[in-house]
């Protein structure tokens, strides 16, 4: 269901940067899960290149049952562009939960008007992908945007409106990435490394998904994949 997506981000990744491969650790870059009716292939990618430190992307392909599209783009922390954050869910036909977003490092108000403004154009042109729906999981104050896509959707939606909207995120982020101008003072280095550290150690404690991962794959499987590959700057014990 969300593979045109995973397909359109490659290709473009491809296109723009000059990507090199980075290794997944032994056992978390493809799982497949037989659990009675918990039948699941788990796939990831992972890249880097001088503009971003980490790109990764993972695929759940569970058939009807559940098909999701998730990914982190890390930049380099040179740079103190928001990352990009997507998370394309569908369990059925009846839970469908799409979330895209420029999620930002830091809150104040210099950040939002250089990294964050330019999404409110997009944002109002997909007012049904932007329901402002409340989050259970996150705090929606913390590294997220008020501009992102955030919806409960229909296969339907997904095809004629979310790829649209899918584009035009992609295409506005390469569009900031190119306009930043790299830092190069240590100490401003330092504290976006910092920030991109805390965002893992959040994301990792937080991620609604180590439930569906512990179900389909094991709860061992589970915490590996959280905290080696998918938030690998976040400890388990922190
Ligand atoms: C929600 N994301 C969810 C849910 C799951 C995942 C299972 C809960 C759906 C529900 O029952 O309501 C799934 N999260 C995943 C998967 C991975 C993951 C499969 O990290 C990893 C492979 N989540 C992200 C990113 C964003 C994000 C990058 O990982 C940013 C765009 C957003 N996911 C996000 C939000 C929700 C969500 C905002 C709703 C959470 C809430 O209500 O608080």
């Amino acid at each position: 269901m969300y593979q045109p997506f995973r397909e359109y981000l490659e290709q473009e990744l491809f296109r723009r940067f000059d990507l090199q491969s980075q290794p997944i650790p032994p056992g978390l870059e493809r799982q497949v899960s037989d659990r009675g009716k918990h039948q699941a292939t788990i796939q990831s990618w992972c890249y880097q290149c001088p503009e971003f430190r980490k790109i990764r992307y993972t695929y759940i392909d569970g058939g009807e049952a559940s098909q999701v599209f998730n990914s982190v783009i890390y930049p380099s922390p040179c740079y103190d562009l928001p990352l990009l954050g997507i998370d394309l869910l569908s369990f059925g036909k009846k839970k469908i939960l799409v979330v895209l977003d420029f999620q930002p490092l830091f809150r104040d108000e210099a950040y939002q008007k250089k990294y964050i403004e330019p999404m409110r154009e997009l944002h109002d042109n997909y007012p049904d992908l932007a329901q402002g729906l409340e989050m259970k999981f996150y705090d929606a104050n913390q590294y997220f945007s008020k501009y992102l896509i955030f919806a409960k959707t229909d296969a339907e939606t997904v095809e004629n409106r979310l790829f649209p909207a899918f584009r035009d995120y992609l295409n506005l982020y390469w569009g900031l990435l190119d306009r930043a101008e790299p830092l190069t003072d240590p100490e401003e280095i330092r504290r976006i490394v910092k920030a991109q550290k805390d965002y893992d150690q959040y994301s990792a404690d937080r991620d609604p998904a180590s439930g569906l991962f512990s179900s389909y794959f094991g709860h061992e499987w589970a915490e590996k994949f959280l905290y080696e590959f998918l938030f690998a700057d976040a400890s388990p014990l922190a």
